[in-house]
């Protein structure tokens, strides 16, 4: 049995880290984790999927879920982004809303509540990005009445930094005291509930993200069409892993521009992923990489069940309408 066996001590505790896109959840994340599980961009919307981010702190084990950030949009695709981040927030201890304090702060805080359509029940705000404001110039009090007002389930605030790990220590220890006594979720020591082809089409995408310009990123998938381990002759040696996926761009004119002149931009992006993937298996990764073009893959149910985006509400809705 998976719960068995449990110190009698152990506590645990979920949280949702919640905000409008590119406020910094997911290096907030990696940050507590202390190493980059989660893809992290310069640009909005890297994130597409909820999942689970496991770490412990003494008997303490903090599950944080990633979500997209919330947004406003008519697309079938960050309609569905904006479902993950509410089922991110079902049934968690409490909500974390990252609000990024070089923005206009109770704007895109009013923004993310009108997006947001789900209750926010307990929740703390965590300001982020502290390392590009100057602290004599930080005056939060009227805001925070404000913000309280908008969200009565405002328990605490934050302001720290994932950069330079400004009061990061505070927050863990207050997480650490907020956690009741539960038993673990992953004793096991899992760092997540989705499994490593879900974190290898990440880790290409997120080269897509930084390597791609405008609008693509926004119009590329990534797809696992075979992902083997291998067992070495050496026992103890780590499986190889071989790996086959598809890059989906949208047109057909962006598939020369994935590929790149002499192939040199996918190969940079495989390049990159398969020392991520290599980071993540410990052991060797042979990655394949195609790019398929999939027109108007981002309102096609099958692609977008594939990666993990289920219809919402609003989406059954829109699909009974046609
Ligand atoms: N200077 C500074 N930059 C940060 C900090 N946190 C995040 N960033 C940067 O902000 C950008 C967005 O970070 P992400 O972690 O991808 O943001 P996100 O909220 O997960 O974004 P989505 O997944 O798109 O919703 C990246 O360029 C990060 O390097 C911080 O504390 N300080
Ligand atoms: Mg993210």
């Amino acid at each position: 049995m998976l719960f068995e066996n449990q110190h009698p001590h152990n506590k645990a505790i979920m949280i949702a880290v919640l905000g409008k896109p590119n406020v910094g959840k997911s290096s907030f994340i990696n940050h507590l984790l202390g190493f980059d599980l989660t893809i992290v961009s310069s640009k909005p919307q890297t994130t597409r999927n909820q999942f689970h981010c496991a770490f412990t702190i003494d008997r303490t084990e903090v599950v944080m879920v990633d979500t997209p950030g919330v947004h406003s949009t008519s697309q079938e695709l960050n309609r569905r982004m904006n479902g993950q981040a509410q089922m991110g927030s079902e049934g968690v201890d409490i909500n974390f809303v990252l609000v990024d304090l070089t923005t206009n702060i109770l704007g895109e805080f009013k923004d993310f509540l009108k997006n947001f359509e789900a209750p926010l029940s307990r929740t703390w705000i965590i300001f982020t990005k502290a390392d590009l404001v100057k602290k004599e110039e930080l005056n939060l009090g009227e805001t925070l009445v404000k913000m309280q007002e908008l969200c009565p389930s405002i328990e605490k605030h934050f302001i720290i930094s994932s950069k330079d790990g400004h009061n990061i220590h505070e927050l863990t220890g207050a997480i650490q005291d907020a956690a009741p006594s539960a038993m673990h979720l992953y004793p096991g020591g899992d760092a997540s509930n989705m499994n490593e082809r879900f974190f290898a089409t990440e880790y290409i995408r997120e080269q897509a993200f930084r390597l791609l310009k405008e609008e693509l990123p926004y119009e590329i998938a990534v797809v696992i069409d075979e992902y083997k381990d291998v067992r070495k002759k050496d026992e103890d040696a780590a499986p190889e892993a071989h790996i086959s996926a598809s890059i989906l761009v949208n047109r057909p004119s962006q598939r020369a521009i994935v590929v790149g002149r002499g192939g040199s931009i996918i190969k940079e992006i495989g390049m990159n992923a398969r020392k991520k993937i290599e980071a993540m298996t410990g052991g060797k990764v042979h990655l394949n990489l195609h790019v398929k073009v999939s027109p108007k893959w981002m309102t096609n149910n099958y692609v977008l069940d594939e990666i993990g985006l289920p219809r919402t509400q609003k989406s059954a809705r829109v699909w009974r309408k046609k």
